[in-house]
């Protein structure tokens, strides 16, 4: 018999846990040209906020050995733009679409909420209060779990779609401010966005990035976010989407066994766009080896 992948989060059904990850997908335009997007779990959309965004000066990504660093600096369209150029096409995919938002200030945040509440084939936000690579906004509601919390606060009032929060990597206490911010109104927690890094050219002695410091991806991310997201795991009674550094099948099914109820490829996308497909035959064998009916029989499942 073939296991069952799928899974409800916040009240949305996904045929299989996969999803991929803000930023690595774009507004989804060219993914199609390699598979039927319609096959994921789930799309997260590139951060949208209220204004158009430029984004940082180039050069703004670089590799490093564990993966690499980005400083994108939210380039986004805006959420006028969004709606009228790449919604129409998104809905089409037939596959819940989940709008990452970013925000300078408290008010935009609930205003691009406002805007996306009730469109047709937008199934969640995800709340993006860990970006890197801005000097406001942003990380800045991410530090501390009563600021995070009035954020949510404030756009739970403009919206009705369920809340994802995506949260940042550096928690001193990621325990207490799991059980201070599902107490906001949020539906589950994205755990973890990258990590702030850098990287130098010894030969001219300046930063690979133009910001000079960025958001560190990929393999690196994985150990650091398994443990963030078991801990959070331990007191949460909502439910993680875990993402960091997963770039194969193997990475994935770590994860739902420190108790991800789904999770995101990121990075990976770059190197092998099929990454996510490839994941989700590699889970379904893996069911099938281990005589397992259901992905959620998997999820904090570890052996102590
Ligand atoms: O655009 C970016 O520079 C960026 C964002 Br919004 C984010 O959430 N994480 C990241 O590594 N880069």
């Amino acid at each position: 018999m073939r296991p069952d992948l799928s899974i409800e989060i916040a009240g949305i059904r996904m045929k299989n846990p996969v999803m991929v990850a803000s930023g690595t997908f774009g507004y989804g335009d060219c993914m199609d040209e390699f598979y039927d997007v319609s096959v994921l779990g789930a799309v997260v959309v590139k951060s949208i906020s209220l204004y158009p965004m430029e984004g940082n000066p180039q050069p703004r990504i670089c590799e490093v050995p564990c993966g690499m660093i980005n400083s994108i600096g939210l380039q986004n369209i805006g959420v006028e733009r969004f709606l009228k150029e790449k919604m129409p096409r998104l809905k089409r995919f037939s596959v819940p679409i989940v709008v990452s938002i970013f925000g300078k200030t408290k008010n935009e945040y609930a205003e691009v909420a406002k805007r996306l509440n009730g469109v047709e084939g937008i199934s969640a936000l995800e709340v993006n209060i860990s970006c890197p690579n801005i000097e406001k906004g942003g990380i800045h509601f991410g530090n501390d779990p009563i600021t995070a919390s009035e954020l949510i606060e404030h756009i739970r009032k403009e919206t009705r779609l369920p809340l994802f929060v995506k949260l940042p990597p550096v928690l001193g206490d990621v325990k207490g401010f799991i059980r201070i911010l599902q107490e906001s109104g949020i539906d589950a927690f994205t755990i973890m966005n990258t990590i702030p890094a850098m990287a130098v050219d010894i030969k001219r002695r300046k930063p690979l990035i133009s910001t000079v410091t960025g958001g560190l991806s990929g393999p690196a991310l994985k150990p650091i976010a398994l443990r963030m997201v078991w801990e959070a795991f331990q007191v949460s009674r909502l439910p993680i989407i875990g993402v960091g550094g997963i770039m194969n099948a193997s990475d994935a099914l770590e994860f739902f066994v420190v108790g991800a109820a789904a999770i995101q490829v990121g990075t990976a996308n770059f190197l092998n766009p099929m990454t996510p497909v490839e994941i989700i035959e590699g889970i379904r064998g893996y069911l099938i080896e281990n005589k397992m009916g259901s992905i959620r029989e998997l999820v904090g499942s570890l052996k102590i």
